[in-house]
């Protein structure tokens, strides 16, 4: 296993004419078989039972040969364990039931045991480890973006209350980061645990942040995490929206690697970030709505400039849209895997 692609990437140490690939979201709407399971079930049920859990996560590797699996979840599964009362209404994504009012809100959130209330997502990791011959990716979201849902209750196109409660409040909205961050270094070392060989770490809304509330109120406790995992050669990869700008600032705390949005160029970020650390991204997502010759272009393009690089990784800039074709989908990954 650590002589995949992906791994060696991570390590900075892969030198084939091709870097490995997988997309985020890849296991998603956007795939019959995805739709098919997800008639009898709902999406929550999937994430609980790990054979189904496990069934999904393994679609996009029998599909298009990807070089990492993710596990099947969500970052809303540590709001779940806090007991806010988690739910996905057609349409309208997720709603948490009893969303974060005050700091006594804070104060009387329960203890998480994550080897009871996670112990489906252990589960699953088992289950599929004997299963892949790639790597598999864990996850969790960073406390910013994962407090932002406990405090809206549901997605928001504003982060609104979360940030009137960030300016008004800010001792509070710390305590909650860190009752976050607590159970997210518990939750990622059980996924360690359980086999997962790399781990991503998702701050989704990081682009509200100024920069100096960035460092404040995201990659400190980014770096409070990474400092806590019991495995450290584990490598972990921050993915930001807004990583364009913070990369430098990512940078500071050594992840393995930087997801990269894709508002910048991904050849300038390289230059800037130390050799050491490696690259993941970063091509626009939209881009699979476009003619397949499209599509060819755009990616041999991002590989021409990245030609002769270790240390990256070809994904999005963010996740696959339902709405894209799986012919799309498999156009970008051929386009990779037959470079060079
Ligand atoms: O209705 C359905 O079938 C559910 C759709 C779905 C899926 C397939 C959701 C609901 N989550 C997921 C899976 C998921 N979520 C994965 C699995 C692995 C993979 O990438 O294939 C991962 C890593 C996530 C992570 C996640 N969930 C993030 C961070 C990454 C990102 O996209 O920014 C966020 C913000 C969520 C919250 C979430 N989960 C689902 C929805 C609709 C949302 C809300 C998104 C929003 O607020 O805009």
């Amino acid at each position: 296993m650590k002589d995949s692609l992906i791994l060696k990437a991570l390590h900075c140490r892969n030198f084939e004419q091709r870097p490995p690939v997988w997309l985020m979201r890849q296991a998603g709407r956007y795939m019959p078989e995805y739709r098919q399971i997800r008639t009898k079930h709902t999406f929550l049920d999937m994430c609980h039972h790990p054979e189904l859990a496990a069934k999904v996560t393994l679609l996009p590797i029998d599909m298009f040969d990807m070089d990492a699996a993710i596990l099947f979840s969500d970052i809303l599964v540590i709001p779940e364990a806090f007991q806010v009362g988690l739910h996905f209404e057609e349409g309208a994504g997720p709603i948490i039931d009893r969303p974060l009012k005050t700091p006594r809100d804070v104060n009387q959130l329960p203890r998480i045991d994550v080897h009871e209330s996670l112990d489906f997502v252990a589960q699953t990791i088992r289950l599929l480890k004997p299963q892949l011959k790639v790597p598999l990716i864990g996850f969790c979201g960073a406390p910013f973006t994962v407090a932002s849902y406990m405090i809206e209750g549901k997605s928001s196109k504003t982060l609104q209350q979360t940030k009137k409660w960030m300016m008004t409040d800010p001792t509070s909205f710390h305590a909650l980061l860190k009752r976050i961050a607590d159970a997210s270094i518990d939750y990622l070392n059980l996924q360690i645990e359980a086999g997962a060989d790399a781990l991503q770490i998702f701050d989704s809304w990081a682009n509200f942040l100024s920069a100096a509330h960035f460092e404040e109120f995201s990659l400190h406790y980014l770096k409070y995490i990474l400092d806590r995992l019991n495995n450290k050669t584990i490598p972990v990869i921050l993915f930001c929206r807004g990583s364009s700008v913070f990369a430098p600032k990512l940078a500071e705390i050594h992840p393995a690697a930087i997801s990269l949005d894709w508002n910048a160029d991904i050849a300038h970020i390289r230059q800037i970030l130390p050799p050491s650390i490696a690259i993941q991204g970063n091509l626009d997502p939209d881009i699979l709505y476009a003619p397949h010759a499209t599509i060819q272009h755009e990616v041999k393009r991002m590989l021409d400039q990245m030609q002769g690089q270790p240390g990256y990784i070809f994904n999005l800039g963010h996740g696959i849209c339902p709405d894209m074709t799986t012919d799309a989908v498999r156009v970008l990954v051929d386009t990779v895997k037959t470079y060079g």
